[in-house]
């Protein structure tokens, strides 16, 4: 490896050296979820031939069924931060309810929630999938732990980042100052900066929803994506391309290194629900990461980051990415008194 090369132990060592927002036991906490990432991966890419394919003939708590690579990433994330000393408690898509830490190991400051591997419907067809955290400091006013801890707005999150596993494996991570991102280098085993402040492009002509829901869309939702779809010869004067992987880690991430608005809202199919995504591991996490970059993200309505946690696993209507679409179509929610996205 030349030596330019940063891995993401430099980098968070010159971060904590700089007085930046990374100490002690975030280090400690970002270095041991970047390396559960590195074990997903291998496990992820034996496919087939590490008999991790299917389903595991379960469910979670949302009802979806569960499969094999889901649970297993679920045991290497819990397996690898348990004992270091530097959570509290986790939370995750795969748990009804939140670990806490077992009493052998010392417990710490911060919270974790992650969804273990995001894009499930896309591990037995070989299309990029992910992990996706959120970490936030315990509250300090009482001893021990409960799930009322993490019921935190996103904008108290003091990290976040994913890992997609596609053509490469790549972290994102967020401590509050940009967007950084590491690919692993296999031969060596080490996560290296491959970019710094990532930014993303204020406008764009692409944008990511799956299209078969559009008969459901709020009013809102179907005037922004109807004039998307008029092209040059409508009132947005420009044409737009379409992609949808199914994958929130991997649209999220081509929107990061491109730009691109990415939407999941509210749908008439389960008008009580606010949206198909989650609140605590997908949109916080992905929200903070967007706006770091210099993106946005709303529920069509409000800031995602202001979002008040009900229930750890709470869903959201989610537009986000490109800062001047994001406005736009949430500003078609505001004309239209819309009150939820
Ligand atoms: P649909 C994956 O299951 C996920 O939670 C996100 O990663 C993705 O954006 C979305 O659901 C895909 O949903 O309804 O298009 O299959």
């Amino acid at each position: 490896m030349s030596s330019h090369h940063i891995t993401l132990t430099r980098y968070l060592i010159e971060q904590q050296r700089a007085g930046g927002r990374i100490h002690g036991q975030l280090r400690l906490l970002i270095e041991v979820v970047a390396r559960a990432c590195k074990t997903i991966s291998h496990a992820v890419n034996k496919g087939a031939l590490g008999g991790v394919l299917g389903s595991a003939g379960s469910q979670n708590v949302q009802g979806e069924v569960q499969k094999k690579l889901d649970l297993i990433a679920n045991e290497v994330l819990i397996e690898a931060n348990e004992w270091g000393g530097h959570l509290a408690a986790m939370a995750s898509e795969e748990m009804d309810t939140i670990y806490t830490v077992p009493n052998r190991y010392p417990q710490g400051e911060y919270l974790l929630m992650f969804d273990p591997l995001d894009g499930s419907s896309n591990i037995d067809v070989n299309v990029s999938i992910g992990t996706i955290f959120s970490v936030f400091k315990k509250p300090e006013d009482h001893a021990g732990v409960t799930e009322q801890d993490f019921l935190q707005p996103g904008r108290n999150q003091v990290a976040a980042g994913y890992c997609v596993y596609g053509p490469q494996t790549t972290l994102a991570l967020t401590v509050g100052d940009g967007v950084a991102l590491f690919t692993l280098d296999r031969e060596q085993g080490t996560f290296v900066l491959t970019q710094d402040q990532v930014r993303i492009p204020e406008d764009t002509r692409e944008f990511a929803i799956n299209m078969s829901n559009q008969r459901h869309w709020a009013p809102p939702v179907r005037r922004y994506i109807d004039e998307c779809l008029q092209g040059r010869d409508g009132p947005r004067g420009k044409d737009f391309n379409m992609r949808w992987v199914a994958s929130m880690v991997a649209d999220v991430h081509r929107i990061l290194m491109r730009g691109g608005i990415f939407m999941y809202p509210w749908d008439q199919r389960e008008p009580g629900k606010p949206g198909k995504l989650r609140l605590l591991y997908e949109a916080n996490p992905m929200a903070w990461l967007v706006e770091q970059a210099g993106g946005s993200a709303t529920n069509g309505c409000q800031r995602i980051l202001d979002v008040q946690p009900q229930k750890l696993h709470e869903r959201v209507a989610v537009m986000l990415g490109s800062k001047n679409e994001v406005e736009r179509v949430t500003g078609y929610h505001r004309e239209a008194g819309q009150t939820q996205g």
